[in-house]
């Protein structure tokens, strides 16, 4: 009915030659101005159009313009639609009363003074102009909103995605480094020791030789579901720190707790007895493991606690493999 940027105003009233003289008046406010000519057929319209105003007629013979304002405060459609009523009855009170009552955001008196008129619709225009920008403003913002958030999600979960070792699905190093260090700062404040067991499957070289490459990566598997099977803690975390080897850190643990944990972690293992005939430790796959326990103190790092589980695994290793070495 009317371009993108006209406002589309219905004026009604029952004398044809008043609704022409209202439209000469408001001809250059590039309106979208709509006649009715009584009130069934200016409902009729509102239901069809979306209006930014409505000028109107108050004394009417089939149905005047408070009957009208009344019938439109009722309908969802048209209840918010500002009603400017024209009138002759400046000086019944009670009439003005009634517009208020009835929803009317202002109310003109016959006979109509052009630049009264054209300067209240402009006003109301313009508010209707500011409120559907604002409408859509906020849709548009909406919009962002929910994109912002998609957009976060994803966020979240590439973040742990890229936490995650891609052949065992537990943690991965970098989860590890970033993790370690958040623990360390917490045993610094807690002044609880913090363990870190270094774990190394035996002779794998020989296991991929002899099994090839497929079940030495299903070996990892095996060996990483029994490493995180024998932690308990909720705190404690695993990782595959590389090739054929793994870390489990043990916040708030004694040494005595991590031998433990190291311990059980190394029969686990042996007791699936995921056969490898190219050990000459075992018959069965097996690990070492070297256990390092430390109290963080100022002239201490991370770094000191993984070069003491790598020389405890070391140590595991020259010993005979498939033990623990603190
Ligand atoms: P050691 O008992 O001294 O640890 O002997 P090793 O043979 O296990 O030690 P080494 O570090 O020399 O060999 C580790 C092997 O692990 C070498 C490499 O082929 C294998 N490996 C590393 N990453 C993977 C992997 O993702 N999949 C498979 N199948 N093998 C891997
Ligand atoms: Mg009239
Ligand atoms: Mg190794
Ligand atoms: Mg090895």
């Amino acid at each position: 009915m009317s371009s993108q940027h006209e406002m589309d105003v219905l004026i009604v009233d029952d004398k044809l030659e008043n609704l022409l003289a209202l439209e000469g008046v408001l001809e250059d406010l590039e309106l979208n101005i709509i006649k009715a000519t009584s009130g069934n057929m200016a409902l009729g319209l509102m239901l069809e159009y979306d209006f930014a105003l409505v000028l109107l007629d108050v004394q009417m013979h089939e149905m005047n313009g408070f009957a009208i304002a009344e019938l439109m405060r009722k309908c969802e459609k048209t209840k918010n639609i500002p009603i400017i009523f024209i009138t002759t009855i400046n000086k019944e009170q009670k009439f003005i009363f009634k517009g208020c009552e009835v929803g009317a955001v202002d109310c003109i008196f016959k006979p109509i003074e052009p630049l009264v008129l054209k300067s209240k619709v402009k006003v109301f225009i313009e508010l209707q102009r500011q409120k559907k920008l604002l409408k859509e403003q906020a849709r548009l913002l909406e919009e962002k909103i929910d994109e912002l958030l998609e957009l976060k999600e994803l966020n979240c979960r590439l973040k742990h995605i890229s936490t995650i070792d891609v052949l065992t699905g537990i943690s991965n190093r970098r989860f590890f480094e970033r993790n370690i260090q958040i623990e360390w700062q917490r045993s610094i404040r807690t002044g609880i020791p913090l363990s870190l067991i270094m774990i190394d499957i035996d002779h794998f070289k020989a296991f991929n030789d002899c099994y090839g490459h497929q079940e030495g990566d299903r070996c990892i598997r095996q060996v990483a579901e029994a490493i995180v099977s024998s932690t308990q803690r909720p705190a404690d975390f695993v990782a595959r720190y590389g090739g054929e080897e793994f870390v489990v850190v043990l916040p708030e643990t004694q040494r005595q707790g991590a031998l433990v944990v190291a311990e059980r972690i190394r029969k686990k293992v042996e007791s699936m007895a995921v056969k490898h005939k190219g050990s000459c430790v075992s018959p069965y796959v097996t690990v070492s493991l070297g256990v390092s326990t430390l109290l963080p103190e100022k002239y201490y790092s991370v770094e000191e606690l993984i070069n003491s589980a790598d020389k405890a695994l070391f140590q595991a290793k020259f010993y005979g493999r498939n033990r623990v070495e603190k």
